[in-house]
């Protein structure tokens, strides 16, 4: 297996601290630098044609990418610990949360960065209205996180799972889209003060 991976950026880190959590060494990594457009190039196209990262490459040559069919190719290897759930309610609230977070919180945070960051400037077309807009919901997203957060351990009670990988990596990246975190959100800051101190979020 290999996994081309994207340095500090926030898809391929979700899939690092995933195999971090499962306690399962890394595969053989490729670096790709977006910076540098390597992930524009006809040889990448050809691996991934949605030209993003990661992409976990099997031995056969088939190539996954989308963060969470790559986490969840690893869940079915190594059923423990269950990060996608155990039983089907479990399963089913964490579908839950996860789809939430990256619809909501994720997804403006990356919309943000995509349409007002200046390292974006050659790989988006930049809108700065709609990162505005985005920027906008942020509060609202926290928002129904702070309340979860507020009466559970984690994202899904008591046990750390795939959402709490996603929201955590989405409010990290709120730091380099120049998105403050209120500081009144204490559910948020408590519980991300604690995924910071795991040992799987240095990856
Ligand atoms: N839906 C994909 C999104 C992957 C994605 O957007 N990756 C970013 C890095 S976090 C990327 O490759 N960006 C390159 C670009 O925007 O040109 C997933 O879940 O993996």
């Amino acid at each position: 297996m290999r996994l081309y991976d994207g340095g500090r950026a926030p898809n391929p880190r979700r899939v690092r601290i995933f195999f971090a959590e499962k306690g399962v060494a890394l595969p053989e990594l490729i670096p790709v630098d977006i910076a540098r457009k390597e992930h524009l190039t006809p040889e990448f196209t050809r691996i991934n044609p949605m030209r993003r990262l990661p992409v976990l490459e099997l031995d056969d040559g088939t190539a996954l990418a989308e963060t969470v069919a790559i986490c969840r190719y690893l869940e079915s290897l190594h059923p423990q610990p269950a990060l996608f759930g155990g039983n089907a309610k479990e399963q089913g609230q964490i579908e839950m949360w996860n789809r939430r977070v990256e619809l909501g919180l994720f997804s403006s945070v990356m919309a943000v960065f995509r349409h007002s960051h200046p390292s974006m400037v050659e790989l988006e077309n930049q809108v700065p209205e709609w990162a505005d807009a985005n920027r906008e919901q942020i509060d609202d997203h926290l928002m129904i996180l702070d309340l979860q957060l507020a009466g559970n351990s984690y994202l899904c009670g008591e046990s750390f799972t795939i959402a709490d990988i996603t929201a955590g990596i989405a409010i990290d990246f709120m730091k380099p889209s120049r998105i403050p975190l209120p500081e009144d959100f204490s559910n948020i800051r408590r519980w991300h003060g604690e995924l910071s101190a795991r040992p799987s979020w240095a990856a």
